[in-house]
């Protein structure tokens, strides 16, 4: 069992990289058409409501969306969603696309339902962006709108949508002067918020030290920092300084920068990423960021296909080196004693029973076939005999037991040999891509929500992605694999085959 939940933890060892990290960085961009309107899906609503604001003793106006199915029978999550500078409550609307961008990822299965409002974040009696919108007043009634947020708007929203009431159930997020907002008002009232989003955050953004005065209560109390800029913008500096300043005091965030400028095309890609970061379930209290969803499972090579000795993927060993073969091809030699290659994400399936290589050496020694660490499991010795040369070129074999599944194989070295290539015999052909149901290739919250489909007699998995559903290798898919890929999903590492 032990060995079958390695493997799980292997295949989704990049799940695992990012739950530790604070920083993210994906070169991936939404996959198109992320923010058209699909016809053959559900469809959110979106309308514009009239509060009281005690703080302009004016009526102000935001949009809302309310997703598809939306129901008062059930209790919803709020995002407050801010705009910039020479924006208002429509902003998002006109450039965004945020209807379309929460329409098709709750077709896919992929965010917690939410209601997503989108106020008028300059709180002044005229808070309409015109004349000069960088004059000081107008200025001042974007920070002036945390009043109005905390004891205007969000009361009004509370009481006229079914909506969960908790500070986990509320998140804020903007778009530069919305961004600074977000920031500054999203650590400022975290007994309100417990994730906040700065894409793009303008120079209304407080200074690191200032946003970030008291460390260990964020830690303690945010679920989501998330922070994206576009490399090309020119406010790119604010972002990487609130970024580096969390990084050098230890407070976890999710931080996106890729190639972009000041525009909606990188700001949609901000709400895409961190619409899948917010209002999700974790097990702890404490503050970990959540998971990034769309992580790549790793590249997994079959045991029983011939490796390239050459295609290690780390060594530990001062000469080792990629050598010419006489064959025309490519191996390994200049070899000594304690030397080893690792070649990562190995699948041995159901388990090999035998190892050939094809290897030339003038001498003797031998080959340690080792899992997961240079002192792992040995599943097989390969003794080295002498072949007549270094460039005289035979197969050479050795037996192998213990193992199954994905496992990273370590040859250790007694001594020198030239290996061309290597492969493992006598498995049987079972399932790689654990845990990716739908073979997009990446382990997603829609794996998880196919799964508990299966298991509840909704939709069933057959085949391959049936094969993939025994997350744990022990042949039956049922409500243990669930536990498992959540947790994956979850980032939290499950070592215990009990749960
Ligand atoms: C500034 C540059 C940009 C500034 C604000 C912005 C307050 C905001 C830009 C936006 O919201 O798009 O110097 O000062």
């Amino acid at each position: 069992m032990q060995k079958r939940i390695v493997s799980l933890v292997l295949a989704l060892a990049c799940f695992f990289t990012l739950a530790k990290a604070t920083t993210v960085t994906t070169s991936a961009a939404p996959p198109s058409g992320f923010d058209q309107y699909r016809s053959n899906i559900p469809h959110g609503k979106v309308e514009e409501i009239t509060y009281y604001s005690t703080t302009t003793k004016t009526n102000r106006k935001a949009t809302v969306y309310t997703p598809p199915g939306y129901t008062t029978s059930q209790k919803y999550n709020v995002l407050y969603l801010l705009h910039g500078i020479g924006g208002d409550h429509q902003e998002w609307l006109n450039g965004g696309s945020p209807q379309n961008i929460l329409d098709n990822l709750y077709a896919e299965n992929k965010i917690a339902p939410m209601i997503v409002v989108m106020p008028n974040g300059r709180a002044m009696a005229d808070d309409r962006p015109i004349g000069d919108i960088y004059s000081p007043e107008k200025q001042a009634a974007f920070n002036n709108f945390q009043y109005d947020l905390i004891n205007d708007l969000i009361p009004y929203i509370e009481s006229k949508y079914s909506v969960a009431k908790d500070r986990e159930n509320r998140a804020i997020a903007g778009l530069s002067m919305g961004g600074g907002q977000a920031l500054n008002f999203g650590l400022k009232y975290m007994d309100y918020f417990a994730y906040t989003g700065g894409f793009s955050p303008a120079p209304n953004t407080q200074s690191p030290s200032a946003l970030v005065s008291n460390p260990s209560l964020i830690r303690e109390k945010m679920k989501v920092i998330y922070i994206s800029c576009g490399e090309q913008d020119s406010l790119f500096s604010i972002a990487k300084g609130v970024h580096d300043y969390m990084t050098q005091v230890n407070v976890p965030h999710v931080w996106y920068q890729a190639p972009g400028n000041h525009d909606f095309v990188f700001w949609k890609d901000s709400l895409y990423q961190y619409v899948q970061l917010i209002f999700k379930n974790t097990t702890t209290p404490t503050a970990t960021p959540t998971i990034p969803t769309n992580t790549p499972v790793p590249t997994i090579k079959s045991a029983f296909d011939k490796i390239e000795a050459e295609n290690f993927d780390s060594k530990n060993a001062r000469e080792l080196s990629i050598i010419d073969t006489v064959n025309g091809g490519k191996g390994i030699g200049y070899i000594n004693n304690g030397d080893y290659a690792v070649y990562k994400s190995v699948d041995f399936k159901n388990g090999a029973n035998s190892f050939k290589a094809l290897v030339a050496s003038s001498l003797t020694s031998t080959v340690e076939l080792r899992l997961n660490s240079p002192t792992g499991t040995l599943i097989g010795k390969l003794s080295i005999s002498a072949t007549g040369g270094w460039n005289n070129y035979e197969e050479q074999t050795c037996t192998i037991s213990n193992v199954t599944g994905v496992n990273d194989l370590y040859l250790v070295f007694s001594g020198p040999v030239n290996i061309d290539w290597f492969k493992f015999d006598g498995g049987t052909n079972t399932t790689i891509g654990l845990g990716d149901l739908d073979g997009d290739g990446y382990v997603t919250s829609v794996d998880l929500a196919l799964l508990k489909r299966h298991l509840l007699g909704m939709g069933y998995l057959t085949g391959e992605s049936l094969a993939k559903a025994d997350v744990n290798r022990d042949g039956d898919v049922n409500s243990l694999d669930f536990a498992y890929l959540k947790a994956a999903i979850l980032g939290i590492i499950v070592d215990s085959p009990d749960l």
